[in-house]
């Protein structure tokens, strides 16, 4: 019997209802297509280390200058996640102990910023993140905030009016990256525009990450002051997160995560972050990201035959947005059809949805983990065949049954990554 194995049994003697609470979560990611764009399966190794008995270790302080005895081989792990991280994504500093990516953009704000202070980001109506000023947020309560967003024609990042609105609230941060936006970013414009008006830039890359690991999207690292991103979208690793910038601002940036802001780093995640950082430095790391990329475009260009309307005309990413307001379905009725079929999305705005966001008009669609089960572009063309289908019958429950087995059938050829044999 494996460890993994072991543990399950003791989990099930243990906690029954934990237990089986875990394993109908592993049937449902076993049997359904999982299309969440920020979701991913991280590999076996990556669970073993997060599972590990790290988790019982503290650790306060930073490898060699901790406050804690007994920590060489935590510090082992530690460092070994710095480095593989900086031979990825080469960052003059890098700190791996963000328990997550809003720790990490807190971090980054905090390294430079003050209360009251304006900061300027992507509207998260439009395809940004909450942590990027939103105001039911700490960066929207904490800063003044202020949003850029997209073109209503091109449904892409306006560049010029960035601009102009930067020019207007002098930003002392700028905030790049989307949690929504299928687009390249360009990277070296948004600094021009901080540079222009004397404000920091901060990128978040979270749902890019793994794409930029494997050179499929241009790296922010070069034109941005501070780097952030979680390790479990594109990057396929632990949930967690992890912030990179300049050296000058090094020292500031370890301060303020510990002890600024956080206490004992939670180890067994750091040693997940090291083994998915090998992990992304592997060739076979960047044929899955090449996959991904060509997935995305496959989904985008089956449902556009279909009449689906994808924003911005496509993707060149992971992710799409499709806004579903010509085909009769709320992004809320969407979701719950294509849920009950087997297939799951996360209903979203879409730029200048005239919806509430807990209705929207629209679903996000992502190929991270049906690239991860080794599914390819024909592949796409038959998850695009059984999303159109339960859509244009959303409220007939017998398609969704018919669906939800043809998809089953689907994920069935691929080959699921986990496999507890104590749980048969
Ligand atoms: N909530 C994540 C997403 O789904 O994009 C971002 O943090």
């Amino acid at each position: 019997m494996s460890d993994a194995e072991a543990s399950m049994k003791a989990l099930k003697a243990s906690d029954p209802a934990i237990y089986a609470a875990i394993k109908a979560e592993e049937v449902r990611q076993r049997e359904k297509l999982l299309l969440i764009a920020s979701e991913n399966f991280a590999s076996p190794a990556v669970l073993a280390a997060q599972g590990s008995l790290m988790t019982n270790k503290y650790a306060e302080g930073y490898p060699g200058k901790r406050y804690y005895g007994g920590c060489q081989f935590v510090d082992t792990a530690e460092s070994l996640a710095i480095e593989r991280c900086r031979q990825i994504f080469g960052a003059e500093h890098v700190n791996v102990q963000p328990h997550s990516g809003s720790q990490a953009n807190m971090a980054a704000y905090l390294a430079v910023l003050k209360p009251g202070d304006v900061i300027l980001g992507m509207n998260l109506a439009q395809g940004g993140h909450l942590t990027h000023g939103s105001k039911v947020n700490f960066s929207g309560t904490l800063f003044q905030s202020f949003f850029y967003g997209v073109n209503r024609e091109t449904e892409r990042i306006d560049y010029d009016e960035v601009q102009r609105i930067a020019e207007e609230c002098r930003p002392r941060m700028l905030v790049v990256g989307a949690s929504a936006y299928a687009r390249i970013l360009d990277f070296p414009r948004f600094q021009q525009i901080a540079k222009s008006v004397g404000a920091y830039v901060l990128v978040d890359m979270a749902h890019i990450a793994g794409l930029v690991a494997a050179g499929l999207h241009p790296s922010p690292i070069p034109y941005a002051d501070f780097v952030t991103t979680t390790t479990h979208k594109t990057l396929r690793g632990p949930r967690g997160g992890v912030i990179m910038c300049k050296a000058e601002h090094a020292r500031a940036v370890d301060k303020i995560v510990f002890p600024g802001m956080q206490g004992g780093p939670l180890m067994h995640v750091i040693a997940a972050k090291a083994v998915a950082f090998k992990e992304a430095l592997s060739p076979s790391f960047k044929r899955y990201q090449q996959q991904v990329v060509a997935n995305a475009r496959a989904l985008a260009a089956g449902l556009m035959e279909r009449g689906y309307k994808v924003v911005s005309g496509g993707t060149d990413t992971h992710l799409m947005l499709i806004n579903l307001s010509n085909k009769g379905v709320t992004g809320k009725d969407a979701e719950t059809a294509l849920d009950a079929s087997g297939i799951i999305v996360n209903k979203n705005a879409v730029p200048y949805d005239e919806k509430p966001p807990a209705v929207a008009s629209g679903i996000r669609i992502g190929s991270p983990i049906v690239s991860t089960r080794g599914m390819r572009e024909k592949d796409m063309g038959k998850i695009v065949a059984l999303m159109d289908r339960v859509l244009q019958h959303h409220q007939d429950s017998k398609v969704q049954s018919e669906v939800r087995a043809q998809a089953k059938a689907l994920c069935k050829k691929f080959p699921f990554i986990y496999a507890y044999k104590a749980s048969r």
